[in-house]
């Protein structure tokens, strides 16, 4: 915003703001007891990833604990969190997925 003095009294001007939003990365976390295969696909089904891509993430994930599997703006970023989330518990799986500042 810029200010400019108006009769002696401060006026705020609107102006279009041109700053891109806040990025979020959305990650997956390792655990011991989630199969591989149910990783991939989750990857592909949540993130548009092609099988190749996806079970290169969750095999970073795997061997170095967290891994990205997109970026996007809070409020997408966010409903992906809860929508992986809540389809590993509806499978019984203890995968975890969270978001983080990009
Ligand atoms: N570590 C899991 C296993 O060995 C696989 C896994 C990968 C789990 C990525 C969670 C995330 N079955």
């Amino acid at each position: 915003n810029d200010w400019e003095i108006d009769q002696g009294v401060a006026v705020e001007e609107s102006k279009p703001e041109l700053k891109p939003p806040p990025m979020y990365k959305v990650v997956l976390l390792n655990d011991d007891y989630t199969p591989m295969d149910f990783v991939v696909e989750v990857i592909m089904k949540y993130f548009g990833k092609h099988q190749e891509e996806a079970a290169k993430i969750m095999l970073q994930v795997h061997y170095d604990g967290k891994g990205v599997c997109g970026i996007y703006r809070s409020e997408i970023a966010e409903t992906k969190v809860v929508q992986v989330n809540e389809y590993s518990k509806a499978n019984q799986h203890p995968l975890m997925c969270m978001m983080e500042e990009a």
